[in-house]
């Protein structure tokens, strides 16, 4: 009993010595509540805010942040105040207001923002301008078009790999298997180097794109989908929404966007290319490839390609459409999907 008060003492004490050895923390987090009028914003809108101090004080003034960016500052804000968005990257975003209160007392408070894009998808129909062969027994995850030469990274266990082939007759000039327990996804070349993703292991591989002989392997969190790059950094995606930036010889995650359209995220990204500045990305199980603004997420062109399958010669399997390749040095643009028989050369036809 005794021993039960002492602790119970002992407690109470301790939690005082907290208390008195830093006041301000507890305090600081009452004294001002804020309230925001609507926490989903189109990137061209205002923030609106409404804020009351514990003592009916007023701010000074109030910045407005999201991560290292500032949004805006306001001297002596109101108790309701609005600022201008003024960020343009789509996705889910901690919104930090930083309050400066007289006597030189700080307090912040952070809300979760959602930003869609602002932007309405431009629609394309496509006109199909030749076709060629495309081995049907390739499970396409990944494509990439290089001077004269398709490289194709393919999937399904135990039968995944790296081809490099002829498009004009898809004859395979060079392969390499990956090992049986995994699933081979997207690919990319970038300084002479060919970077393969596999689905679920959490590994790449980096080979010479001459010799296709292993140079190294690399590791990422996620489940591996689709792989581009810029010229400089990797792009990857991996089933969701978010498309990571990743330097190309740590493979460390420099930056990402969250892909939206007005209405929300769009996700199953998958295949990628990167085309005269903006990413496209096959959407998985549907016929449809988007064009993304690289440094905001938004959605700019969504790409109707549902005449496709229509075109395919019936066999066995054919599964969806995926695999997007860019031949920048005569404009083209090539696609086939997993297990289809037809890699096509099309033109994108807006609608409007
Ligand atoms: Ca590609």
């Amino acid at each position: 009993m005794l021993a039960g008060c002492t602790a119970s003492n002992d407690k109470a004490s301790d939690l005082n010595k907290t208390e008195a050895k830093n006041p301000s923390a507890s305090e600081k987090q009452k004294l001002i509540s804020l309230s925001l009028a609507n926490n989903v914003l189109s990137a061209n809108q205002q923030i609106e805010a409404t804020y009351r101090h514990q003592q009916n004080q007023l701010a000074d003034s109030v910045v407005i942040t999201i991560g290292q960016n500032r949004i805006g500052s306001i001297i002596e804000p109101k108790l309701n105040f609005s600022v201008d968005l003024n960020y343009q990257k789509t996705g889910r975003w901690p919104l930090l207001f930083t309050f400066y209160m007289p006597q030189g007392v700080v307090d912040k408070v952070e809300k979760q923002l959602l930003i869609l894009s602002d932007i309405a998808p431009e629609p394309f129909d496509i006109k199909i301008l030749k076709t060629y062969p495309h081995n049907p027994q390739f499970y396409t995850q990944g494509l990439e078009f290089d001077n004269g030469y398709l490289y194709e990274g393919t999937g399904q266990w135990q039968q995944s790999g790296l081809y490099k082939y002829k498009p004009e007759n898809g004859e395979v000039l060079q392969s390499i298997n990956i090992p049986d327990e995994m699933f081979g996804e997207g690919i990319t070349i970038l300084n002479d180097k060919v970077y393969q993703l596999t689905w679920r292991n959490n590994t790449g591989f980096v080979y010479d794109k001459k010799s296709f002989e292993k140079i190294s392997e690399f590791h990422y969190a996620t489940e591996g989908w689709g792989l581009t790059n810029n010229g400089t950094e990797l792009i990857m995606s991996d089933g969701s929404e978010t498309l990571y930036f990743m330097d190309a010889n740590q493979f460390q995650e420099i930056r990402r966007i969250y892909v939206y359209t007005p209405q929300g995220p769009v996700t199953n990204l998958n295949e990628l290319e990167f085309v005269n500045g903006l990413i496209y990305a096959n959407v998985y199980t549907t016929n449809s490839i988007i064009a993304i603004d690289p440094a905001t997420g938004k959605v700019l062109k969504n790409i109707d390609l549902s005449v496709l399958p229509t075109k395919l010669k019936p066999q066995k399997q054919i599964d969806v459409l995926n695999g997007i390749a860019y031949d920048k040095t005569r404009n083209r643009l090539l696609v086939t999907g997993k297990w289809w028989p037809t890699l096509f050369e099309i033109e994108l036809v807006s609608k409007r």
